[in-house]
């Protein structure tokens, strides 16, 4: 699978109904009331946590999401439906960031999560709200509130218990694939490691994940060599260890 730590999506919740402007209508009833029903309210847009994914790749594909609207209100007082919701499912370990990739909307740690990200907006009321002793046939009803449109950015932090990092073949990849179940590339030249990859190590009782990144090299905050891309990943690592490689000066 591709992996992919970072992606923009576009989010838009669901416009209300309109209000109905009706009146009612049966044979030998003049003047029936009012009885313009309100719309339904518009689909909430959410994003949930999920067991199961590693990475944001299906994030390129599909890019926008959009809640349903509600219905419109109808004659007879009948209320429209509520559009249905829309649920954006993300890796444990995701954070939503505002379109400025600063602010932090909502931090997913735990499988089953969820976040609203833009509620929908409420219906309008129908002409049965407007009627009074001195208005008893208003033809007035208001319209739905529109949807919210935002970008938002995903940003997966992958969950490891502890991290490996250390230059470019101190041997990170040759120590995770010892220790755990994975099977990371491993070569003689640096910068064989270009994504995040996790291993589950089995001890006595649970066991733990340990995760392994790119090597940093010197002038790494600064973007030399992969720069300090995936460092967000052991960013949530209870320890860190730091492999030296013995052999070299
Ligand atoms: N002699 C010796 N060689 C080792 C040891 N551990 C790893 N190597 C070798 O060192 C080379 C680099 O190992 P990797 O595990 O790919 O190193 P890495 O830190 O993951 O490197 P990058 O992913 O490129 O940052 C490989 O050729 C390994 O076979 C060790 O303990 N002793
Ligand atoms: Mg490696």
């Amino acid at each position: 699978m591709k992996f992919l730590d970072l992606a923009r999506v576009t989010i838009r919740s669901g416009s209300g109904g309109a209000g109905c402007v009706s009146f009612r209508r049966e044979k030998y009833v003049e003047f029936g009331g009012p009885d313009g029903g309100d719309g339904g309210k518009g689909g909430d847009v959410w994003v949930e946590a999920v067991d199961g994914l590693n990475t944001l790749i299906d994030f390129r594909y599909q890019q926008h999401f959009r809640a349903q609207n509600g219905q419109h209100g109808m004659g007879r007082q009948r209320t429209g439906r509520n559009g249905v919701d829309v649920a954006l499912h993300v890796p444990v370990g995701t954070e939503i960031l505002d379109e400025d990739k600063q602010t932090i909307l909502a931090d997913l740690t735990a499988v089953g999560q969820r976040a609203c990200l833009a509620r929908g907006g409420n219906g309008g009321f129908g002409n049965v709200h407007f009627k009074s002793s001195v208005n008893q046939a208003p033809r007035r009803a208001l319209p739905g509130q529109d949807g919210v449109e935002r970008a938002i950015w995903l940003r997966l932090k992958l969950i490891a218990d502890a991290g490996l990092l250390g230059l470019p073949n101190a041997g990170k990849s040759t120590f995770l694939a010892a220790t755990s179940n994975a099977r990371p590339k491993i070569a003689e030249y640096p910068f064989t490691t270009l994504h995040p990859s996790l291993g589950v190590v089995a001890t006595d009782d649970d066991g733990f994940v340990l995760g392994d990144i790119h090597g940093l090299i010197e002038g790494a905050h600064g973007g030399r060599g992969i720069g300090d891309r995936f460092l967000g990943h052991v960013e949530r690592c209870a320890v860190l260890l730091h492999l030296v490689d013995g052999t070299a000066e």
